[in-house]
C-alpha cells in the first residue's frame, strides 16, 4: 500500500501541475474573446413527483445561471439561428469508492439573455447589451432561468445536433418519442436511488454548456471551462432533490469525486486539435492478494468521441470481475446503447463498442458522458500508459493517459519481462528478511497471493523465468 500511495502521490502531483496550468480560476484577461461558464446549479425539480416512477424511471431538470467571464459578448440569438448556447444536465452518483453517470439529458436551448450580476463577486462588472432581454450576453454579465425551464420540453433538443468542440448545433429538431413526463428530461432508474440498494451513496449535479463563439474562443480552450457541479441531497421517500453545499464552478462532477476521496488522481488529456477527455483512477487493495482497478472516463468536448479504452495487463494475470458501466440515451434519440464488450489478449485488456465504420450512431462516449471500467487483479499497480482509442476516423487515432495498470508477476523492475534483473532481485528477497516476509518490493514475488513469499513462489518463478522469451 505505501509504493501504491507514492505512485498515486507522484501522479497526483504531476496532475496537479498539469491541472494548474489549465485551470482557469483566474481566466478573465488570460485570453482575448467571449467566455461562457455555468455560473449557478440554484434548484433541480422532479417531474415525477406526483406521478411516481414510469416504468421505473425518474425525470429531473437542473437550473441554471450563465456568467460571460471573457471580454466579448456572447450569442443569444432565438433559433431557429444557431448563434445561441445549448446546456445539458447530467446526475452522478458516488458507491461504494466507485463514480458513475445515472443521468443523461437532452441540450436546452436558450434565448433572451438577461444582464444581471451574479458572478461579479469574481467580475466586478457587468456591461449590459441593453435593457432586459437581449441577443447576446454581456461581458461580465449572468443570465438566469426559471427553475423548471430547462425540463421544458419546447426548449429541448437531442445531443445528436451538437458538435461540442467546435460549439455548433443544429438548431431544434425535436424526434422525440416515449412518456411526455419523461422525454429530453435527466432520465434516472429509481434503482439507482433507491436508499436501500445505495446505502451511503452522494449525489451530484452537472451542468455542461455550449457555445460556438465561447468554444472558438481563446484558441478553441474557451469550452475546457464550460461543466460546473454541485452536490445534491436525496429525499428517501419523495425522491426530491435539493442542492447542498456550494456550486463548484468550471469544473466538471469527475471532480467531486476526488474532492471526496483524495486517492483519485484525475488526468486532463486533449485530443491534438480536438476536444478533451478526463480520465479518473485508484487503484486499493481488497486485502485478500488482489487489487481493484477503478477508472472513470469523461468526454468534455470530443466530437470524435471514444471507442476504445485499453489498458496494459500482462496476459499471464488471471483477472476477475471486469466491469463496465455507461450511461444510455433516450427519449428517441438516435444513438445505440449496447454495452462496450471486454476482451483479454495481447497484452491488453480492452473495452470497445461497435467501430465507426460499421455504425455511426454506435455507444461511443459522446461529449457530456462518463462511462466505467473496472476490474480485479492479483498484482499491485506499475505506471502505464493506458490508451483511450478515438471513435471518428482522424489523426491521432488514439490517446495515451498516464495511469495505473496491474504489474506482471516476479516483474520486479516492471520492464515486462521476467529476466536476470528480477532474478537477482528474488535472490535479494529470499536473502534479506526472510523469504516468508513480504516487504513492498518483494510482493511482486507473491505469485500464489497467499501474502508471503515463499518456497511456491520461487519455483512459480523459476518457471516463468525458465520459459520467458530471451
Ligand atoms: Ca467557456
Ligand atoms: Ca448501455
Ligand atoms: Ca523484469
Ligand atoms: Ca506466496
Amino acid at each position: 500500500m505505501q509504493a501504491l500511495r507514492k505512485v498515486s502521490f507522484l501522479i497526483a502531483i504531476i496532475s496537479a501541475t498539469a491541472f494548474a496550468a489549465w485551470h482557469p480560476s483566474a481566466a478573465r484577461g488570460e485570453g482575448d474573446g467571449p467566455d461562457l461558464i455555468v455560473g449557478d446549479i440554484f434548484g433541480i425539480f422532479q417531474w415525477t413527483t406526483n406521478s411516481g416512477p414510469i416504468d421505473g424511471i425518474r425525470a429531473y431538470s437542473i437550473a441554471r445561471s450563465h456568467c460571460n467571464i471573457g471580454t466579448g459578448r456572447v450569442n443569444w440569438f432565438v433559433g431557429p439561428s444557431p448563434n445561441h448556447p445549448v446546456s445539458t444536465g447530467n446526475l452522478y452518483r458516488l458507491k461504494n469508492g466507485g463514480f458513475e453517470q445515472i443521468g443523461r439529458g437532452w441540450t436546452m436551448h436558450h434565448s433572451c439573455a438577461l444582464q444581471q450580476g451574479l458572478c461579479l463577486n469574481e467580475l466586478g462588472t457587468c456591461q449590459p447589451v441593453c435593457g432586459g432581454c437581449c441577443n447576446q450576453l454581456g461581458v461580465g454579465c449572468s443570465t438566469s432561468n426559471s427553475i423548471t425551464r430547462a425540463g421544458q420540453f419546447g426548449n429541448l433538443g437531442p445531443r445528436s445536433e451538437i458538435n461540442a468542440y467546435a460549439g455548433s448545433n443544429l438548431g431544434i429538431h425535436v424526434f422525440s418519442e416515449g412518456n411526455p413526463t419523461l422525454r429530453g428530461r435527466v432520465n434516472v432508474k429509481q434503482a439507482d436511488l433507491e436508499p436501500s440498494l445505495n446505502v451511503d451513496a452522494i449525489y451530484f449535479g452537472e451542468v455542461h454548456t455550449i457555445a460556438a463563439d465561447d468554444a472558438l474562443s481563446m484558441d478553441h480552450t474557451g469550452g475546457w471551462n464550460n461543466a460546473t457541479h454541485r452536490r445534491l441531497n436525496l429525499n428517501p421517500t419523495s425522491f426530491n432533490m435539493t442542492p447542498s453545499g456550494g456550486t463548484v464552478r468550471r469544473l466538471p462532477a469527475i471532480y467531486a469525486w476526488q474532492a471526496n476521496d483524495p486517492d483519485i488522481v484525475i488526468e486532463a488529456v486533449d485530443v491534438p486539435d480536438e476536444g478533451r477527455f478526463h480520465v479518473g483512477y485508484r487503484v486499493t487493495s481488497n486485502g485478500d492478494g488482489t487489487w481493484h482497478y477503478e477508472y472513470a472516463v469523461h468526454n468534455l468536448n470530443s466530437d470524435r468521441s471514444a471507442g476504445v479504452f485499453s489498458i496494459p495487463v500482462p496476459a499471464s494475470l488471471p483477472i476477475t470481475n471486469v466491469g463496465f458501466h455507461d450511461i444510455d440515451s433516450h427519449s428517441g434519440e438516435i444513438y445505440d446503447v449496447a454495452d462496450w464488450e471486454s476482451s483479454y489478449d495481447g497484452g491488453f485488456l480492452t473495452w470497445s463498442t461497435t467501430p465507426f465504420e460499421k455504425n455511426e450512431l454506435a455507444n461511443a462516449l459522446r461529449w457530456g458522458t462518463l462511462y466505467n471500467f473496472r476490474f480485479d487483479a492479483p498484482t499491485p499497480p506499475r505506471a502505464v500508459n493506458v490508451r483511450l482509442g478515438l471513435f471518428k476516423p482522424g489523426a491521432p487515432p488514439k490517446v495515451l493517459i498516464q495511469a495505473l495498470g496491474p504489474k506482471l508477476f516476479g516483474d520486479s523492475d516492471d520492464n515486462g519481462a521476467i529476466d536476470l534483473t528480477d532474478f537477482a532481485a528474488l535472490v535479494d528477497c529470499a536473502q534479506g528478511p526472510g523469504i516468508n516476509a513480504v516487504t513492498e518490493s518483494c510482493d511482486v514475488f507473491d505469485i500464489d497471493g497467499d501474502t508471503d513469499v515463499d518456497w511456491a513462489d520461487v519455483g512459480a518463478f523459476m518457471l516463468m523465468f525458465s520459459t520467458a522469451t530471451p
